[in-house]
């Protein structure tokens, strides 16, 4: 609590401020606060857009709860939050891959294609967590790094060019504008943490991100909050706008 407080205290302060804190605080309050507002919209919208709507806020609301939890170790230990990084991640970006497939369920969208997304997302994260909490050194971070992106890679593509497109195609309207907005979250919000990664991490990479170097966690709150939030925003104005 002393800590947390000098750090509202400090953050006015060049010297002292503890930046990278303040920046779990605000994204713990925004997670809230996005939550608060997608759960009490859920029952003004059509039938068949709440269960996305409910996901919505549970991305954000399990944010919120592990948000807690990293500013207080950050707070503690002035360390990344590793691990409760990753159960964040394991939890929520396997739902943004349900979202993907909520909306493209009136186009007649398969499970089988929403398990192949959760698989690939899966296997990126792991990778991830290998190459920052298991293999740190050599070329560890950069191997697992390597392998996390090709399964980016094949989520990108298939949101772009795969079955989900194809079937945002065929439904048209307000479900093809959605689909392909949450496309570009994926393309260029989700590319911040590679960023990230490489920021806070050591390999080939070290180095040319500059003036980037150490602000892994900076980059990640930021990208947390542009894409839970921003995706959850995504799905509630396919629901406004298609009654
Ligand atoms: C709400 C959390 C989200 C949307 C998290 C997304 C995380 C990624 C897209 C992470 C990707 C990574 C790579 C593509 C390579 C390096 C390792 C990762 C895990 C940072």
């Amino acid at each position: 609590m002393e800590k947390f407080l000098s750090l509202i205290v400090t953050a006015g302060s060049v010297d002292t401020a503890d930046y990278v804190g303040f920046t779990f605080f605000v994204g713990c309050m925004a997670m809230m606060a996005a939550s608060a507002f997608f759960f009490l919209s859920m029952n003004s919208h059509d039938n068949k857009w709440r269960t996305s709507i409910l996901v919505s806020g549970l991305i954000t609301f399990i944010a919120a709860v592990h948000y807690w939890y990293m500013r207080e170790y950050w707070l503690e230990n002035q360390t990344s939050p590793t691990f409760f990084r990753y159960v964040d991640w394991i939890l929520t970006v396997p739902l943004m891959c349900v979202e993907f497939y909520l909306i493209l369920k009136p186009a007649g969208a398969s499970t089988k294609m929403m398990w192949r997304l959760i698989l690939l997302s899966t296997i990126m994260l792991v990778g991830g967590y290998l190459g920052e909490a298991v293999y740190t050194t050599g070329v560890g971070p950069a191997a697992w790094g390597l392998v996390s992106g090709i399964a980016y890679f094949v989520i990108v593509y298939d949101i772009w060019m795969g079955e989900a497109k194809k079937l945002a195609t065929s439904a048209g309207g307000a479900t093809l504008s959605a689909h392909n907005m949450l496309a570009k979250f994926v393309l260029i919000g989700w590319a911040i943490y590679p960023v990230g990664y490489m920021a806070g991490t050591e390999g080939w990479y070290s180095g040319i991100f500059g003036g980037l170097e150490g602000s892994m966690d900076v980059l990640y709150n930021i990208g947390d909050a542009i894409n839970k939030i921003g995706f959850g925003l995504v799905v509630y104005n396919l629901a406004v706008q298609s009654k």
